[in-house]
């Protein structure tokens, strides 16, 4: 028989990279989404014939309860989150609320009505924040710098309290920054790209951005969401960190991805303090060993395969909406 995932944020970026690869795997897939008063399927359009939803949010334990009983799952991938760290300064109390009590919810769930589901959580790097030490591994102790980073803290640790607790096959995949054509238009890569293709097309002639010395581990989402479902088939629960092991700034984002469409990023890019965070994570670098040791897992995208991949996707469909298509 098939085996049942059930994944939360499908509609989001992470959720339909695993959903394509959960459907190749030969599973039958349901995926949790929220009400609002319009349909946001863009990212999943293709899939969704051969995907089912379930309506509920992570606010409300009794439509998570409800798609536990009603699915009864074999794993449970949990992605859906308030995503986006600026946002978390301005709507603390709904980020604690969907990324930390949203995932006890889940837990509790799963304990009462189906223990022997599998638990994934979608941990992160921002939980290392003002690093102790570089590079980080699943060793290295937490000092989040955002109410993002904070809730995301309290999900990994009531994950791991479960799973001691009451023996719930629950992990964590800590997560660095992971992008591609479908990363949502305001995180910085995607701002880059969407930015770049404007540019080159005559849309725009500026990119107003934050703290261009930034760095971080980037990898492409595709690869990341591999490594949620390898973990996830393992005998043992445990927590991993998934990252590529290498660092980039944002200027050095900026400077391959205006090349990439033969523009310099020095004639364009403009440095605006409003997109500068209360306090800010400067550097994240992931040692992916154990990963790479227990999960048999690499990421296969480069660095410079993912900006080319990015660019040339904005390219085109800035183009194709300029055409009206
Ligand atoms: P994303 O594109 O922002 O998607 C977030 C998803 O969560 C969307 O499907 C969204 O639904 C859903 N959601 C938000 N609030 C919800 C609620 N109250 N009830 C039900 N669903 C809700 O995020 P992503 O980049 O795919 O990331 C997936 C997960 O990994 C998140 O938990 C994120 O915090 C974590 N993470 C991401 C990265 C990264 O670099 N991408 C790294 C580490 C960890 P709507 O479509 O209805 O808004
Ligand atoms: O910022 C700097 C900004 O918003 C990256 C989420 O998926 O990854 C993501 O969080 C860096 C920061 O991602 C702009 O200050 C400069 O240092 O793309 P971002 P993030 O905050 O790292 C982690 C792992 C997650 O878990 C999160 O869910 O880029 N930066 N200028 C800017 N950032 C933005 N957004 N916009 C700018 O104009």
């Amino acid at each position: 028989m098939a085996k049942r995932a059930l994944i939360t944020g499908v509609t989001g970026q992470d959720g339909s990279y695993l959903a394509e690869l959960l459907l190749a795997e030969g599973y039958e897939i349901y995926g949790m989404v929220r009400r609002l008063s319009m349909e946001n399927y863009d990212r999943i359009e293709h899939i969704l014939d051969r995907i089912k939803l379930v309506n509920g949010d992570l606010l409300d334990e009794y439509s998570i309860m409800d798609a536990v009983s009603s699915v009864q799952p074999d794993e449970v991938y949990n992605l859906a989150a308030q995503s986006f760290v600026p946002t978390s300064f301005a709507q603390p109390m709904l980020t604690a609320q969907f990324n930390g009590l949203g995932v006890l919810r889940w837990l509790e769930a799963i304990r009462r009505l189906k223990p022997d589901t599998r638990f994934y959580q979608a941990s992160t790097s921002e939980m290392f924040g003002k690093v102790r030490e570089v590079p980080q591994t699943e060793l290295t102790p937490f000092h989040p710098r955002s109410p993002y980073g904070v809730a995301k803290v309290y999900a990994y640790f009531i994950t791991v309290n479960y799973r001691e607790s009451y023996g719930l096959h629950a992990s964590n995949g800590i997560l660095f920054n992971h992008e591609s054509p479908r990363r949502g238009l305001e995180f910085v890569t995607r701002k880059i790209t969407d930015g770049v293709a404007r540019i080159k097309l005559g849309l725009a002639s500026q990119l107003r951005l934050g703290n261009l010395e930034a760095r971080r581990d980037w990898g492409f989402a595709g690869d990341f969401v591999r490594a949620m479902w390898l973990m996830m088939q393992e005998e043992q629960p445990d927590d991993y960190v998934i990252a590529t092991g290498l660092e980039h700034s944002v200027r050095e984002f900026c400077e391959i991805a205006f090349s990439r469409a033969d523009l310099d990023y020095r004639d364009h890019v403009v440095e605006d303090p409003e997109f500068w965070r209360p306090a800010e994570v400067h550097h994240l670098l992931g040692d992916p060993s154990k990963a790479r040791e227990k999960l048999a897992w690499e990421p296969e995208v480069t660095f410079e395969e993912l900006v080319a991949m990015m660019v040339d996707a904005d390219l085109e469909r800035v183009g194709r909406e300029m055409k009206g298509a």
